[in-house]
């Protein structure tokens, strides 16, 4: 069955070689609330997830670079969800972006870049929503801390922002 609070769950930060780099509205999500389990996810249109998405990029959970168009915004370290959210069993592949960073306002319709730099761990199915929570928490500090290193770093500095 799913991942317990007790299980470990094992976290990479594998560079991707080809880097992925999105870019689109961020449109409203399954409205299941990710706020309630303390992580927005910005979500990208079903367009983007089915025509600019390589089909080839393994579903799972990655590190990256966001940025919102908008003069005081900068690039910001980013986790990125993609898949079919196992715990929830969607039919609808999706591409979500918890950006590592607190805004005071919600920014749907705005345009966002994100760059795609590293692979984290597969989607997982989890005993219950703690578990669930947990491991979501231990992704972003996880991303926090890897995108720190000076081969991430450097992605950050890309033409495409
Ligand atoms: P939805 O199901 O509509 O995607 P969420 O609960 O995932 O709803 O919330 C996502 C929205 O929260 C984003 O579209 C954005 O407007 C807002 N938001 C606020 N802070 C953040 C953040 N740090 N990262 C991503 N989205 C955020
Ligand atoms: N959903 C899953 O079903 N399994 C996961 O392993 C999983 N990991 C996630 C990791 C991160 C960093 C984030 C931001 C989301 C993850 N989700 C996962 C998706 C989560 O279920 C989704 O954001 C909410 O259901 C709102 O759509
Ligand atoms: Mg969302």
């Amino acid at each position: 069955k799913g991942i317990s609070s007790s299980n470990k769950v094992e976290r990479k930060s594998d560079i991707l070689e080809t880097p992925i780099v999105l870019e689109g509205e961020v449109v409203k999500g399954f409205g299941r609330g990710s706020k309630e389990i303390g992580c927005p996810t910005a979500n990208f249109s079903q367009d983007i997830v089915e025509n600019k998405l390589p089909a080839t990029l393994d579903a799972g959970i990655y590190l990256g670079w966001a940025k919102l168009d908008g003069e005081s915004d900068r690039v910001e370290k980013a986790v990125v969800s993609i898949g079919w959210n196992p715990f929830y069993k969607n039919t609808k592949k999706s591409v979500e972006t918890h950006i590592l960073k607190m805004y005071d306002t919600d920014f749907y319709g705005r345009w966002m870049k994100l760059k795609i730099c590293g692979y984290i761990r597969p989607e997982l199915n989890f005993d219950g929503l703690d578990a669930l929570i947990t491991a979501i928490q231990e992704d972003v500090e996880h991303a926090k801390q890897q995108l720190d290193q000076s081969k991430f770093l450097e992605m950050k500095e890309d033409e495409c922002f």
